[in-house]
């Protein structure tokens, strides 16, 4: 498309996300948000009974649409409920564990978004600044600003969409090179902007790779460092790292299997790989309890200051029932509560790990499995069953009415 065209389209799609910026505050509804505007805090918020059978039941269907396994952990204010089913280790048949590690793939944007918001606290970026101010020369357009980038509106390419047309040769291809950060960028640039900066939500990887040049660039340390200073260590968590250029998943971790495009075709194990080619974008490796502590600590305030925090939610529309704020997810759920966190896709595991405003209830999920369409939406109930307990009878399939749009997923390499 001309320059003209792709300002025109922008101008278009400007007027179309008029509204979309709305703040925190004014956040689709949750339940009771009137209880929290009478006074209680925000901590308080007062959602229904998980319902873990409910759970248990989300899980068993992703294992008969062929997820070797499943799991997802609660955690509920102090009560935890973990349910685990199938298997971590098609070869050995070890049962799967909610204490096992898996990649996360795109759950990482939340990391790399937390880091650049504390240096927003620090005064050492601001949100509304070029990137190219940071990083002089790296991106074609002056106008492409942080925030753009954290809430994929910049325009720029996301070079999987061609990486992984073809899934299983796409990742074989892959799996054991190292790409440098610019190397990546430099993959995306082949391509023009698809949309003028600020104007449309379009989800790229390449964002999250700029996120992590900005990261080295103002820390001056790899993005290791700035995860397990600023994250893993204050947090405590024991089983989150950021592995790059290295191919395995330390301590005890649950396999991924990646499905072929080709039908009926057997699932390829796709556990050991660099994921150079998403590194600040999908590189970290955690599990169910430590997602959870992240989150719930995010949303609890934790992490950033208060205003931070409200940066990282103004949401700009994904869908009817989702937003995207800065490297933070927002799904609005059948009952009316709406949740906070991300998903993620990398070869071989599915992850959901959600939670509600102020952190008080959270659910990591995980399939060790990717490239299945049936199961993502599958998965996307263990989020109903968490937050919104039991169904009504009337309601009972309200979690197989949404199809998910592989959201972590370039649309062009989607598949059904
Ligand atoms: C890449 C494709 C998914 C995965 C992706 N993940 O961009 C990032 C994220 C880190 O946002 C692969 N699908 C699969 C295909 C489709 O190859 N042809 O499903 O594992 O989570």
């Amino acid at each position: 498309m001309s320059r003209g065209g792709t300002a025109a389209l922008g101008a278009v799609l400007l007027s179309v996300l008029a509204v979309p910026a709305h703040d925190a505050a004014a956040a689709p509804a949750d339940v009771n948000s009137a209880a929290v505007q009478a006074g209680s805090a925000a901590k308080a918020q007062k959602l229904p009974a998980p319902d873990v059978a409910g759970l248990r039941a989300v899980l068993r269907t992703a294992l008969t649409q062929r997820a070797p396994g499943a799991v997802a952990r609660i955690d509920d204010r102090g009560t935890v409920h973990k349910v685990a089913e199938g298997v971590a280790d098609k070869r050995t048949g070890r049962a799967i564990s909610t204490a096992d590690r898996f990649r996360v793939g795109s759950v990482t944007k939340s990391f790399s978004a937390v880091v650049l918001l504390q240096l927003v606290d620090e005064g050492a970026l601001a949100l509304d600044t070029s990137v190219n101010t940071y990083l002089p020369g790296l991106l074609p357009d002056d106008n492409i600003t942080v925030r753009h980038v954290l809430s994929h509106r910049s325009g720029l390419y996301d070079y999987t969409n061609d990486m992984f047309e073809h899934t299983v040769p796409g990742f074989e291809a892959v799996r054991n090179k190292v790409f440098s950060y610019q190397d990546l960028v430099d993959l995306s640039l082949k391509q023009p902007l698809g949309n003028a900066p600020g104007a449309a939500y379009s989800y790229s990887n390449t964002n999250f790779v700029v996120a992590g040049m900005l990261i080295e660039k103002l820390t001056g340390k790899p993005v290791r460092s700035a995860y397990q200073s600023r994250i893993i260590k204050p947090l405590g968590l024991k089983d989150t790292f950021y592995v790059h250029p290295g191919t395995a998943v330390p301590g005890k971790h649950a396999r991924g299997y990646l499905t072929p495009d080709e039908a009926g075709a057997p699932l390829v194990d796709s556990t050991e790989q660099t994921v150079s080619w998403a590194q600040s974008a999908g590189a970290v490796i955690s599990s169910t309890r430590d997602l959870n502590t992240f989150f719930s600590a995010l949303l609890g305030g934790d992490l950033t200051s208060a205003e931070q925090l409200a940066q990282m939610q103004q949401w700009v529309p994904v869908n009817s029932t989702q937003g995207y704020g800065l490297g933070l997810r927002r799904r609005d759920l059948s009952c009316g509560v709406s949740v906070y966190g991300h998903t993620g896709t990398v070869q071989g595991y599915y992850t959901y790990s959600f939670t509600s405003k102020g952190g008080g209830r959270t659910v990591t999920a995980l399939a060790n499995t990717s490239n299945n369409g049936t199961v993502l939406t599958t998965m996307a109930g263990t989020l109903e069953s968490t937050f919104c307990g039991k169904p009504a009878k009337a309601a009972a399939t309200r979690g197989e009415a949404r199809v998910e749009r592989h959201e972590d997923i370039a649309p062009g390499i989607a598949r059904d």
